[in-house]
């Protein structure tokens, strides 16, 4: 019997790209207390109690800071766990995620 050899020349380009950062940004409101906002950063964004300071004054005086960079998933997590921390003590503090 006649035998046929098949040969696959196949190149497979593997394309990976890095995943997206995503910025949390707290935004200023005229309510939560600037311990507050600083406690949020030290203890859900694990910051010193410094750089939480420096971080919460960009917000009040500008408008809007970011608190860290992740992943997506760890961005809404903490974006949440800070949410659900200042609507327990009734506070109006505003996250929002961007991607970097
Ligand atoms: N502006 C607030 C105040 O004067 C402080 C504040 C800072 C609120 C940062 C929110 O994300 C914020 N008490």
């Amino acid at each position: 019997m006649a035998t046929t050899d098949v040969v696959i020349d196949e190149k497979v380009k593997v394309v990976i790209s890095e995943p997206k950062r995503w910025k949390v940004i707290l935004l200023n409101d005229d309510t939560t207390p600037m311990e507050f906002v600083i406690g949020i950063l030290v203890d859900v964004f694990k910051h010193t109690v410094d750089s939480a300071r420096d971080i919460m004054l960009q917000v009040h005086e500008t408008g809007s800071g970011v608190a860290g960079v992740y992943s997506f998933e760890i961005a809404e997590a903490k974006a949440v766990e800070a949410t659900n921390e200042a609507r327990t003590n009734n506070f109006p503090l505003q996250i929002k995620l961007e991607e970097e």
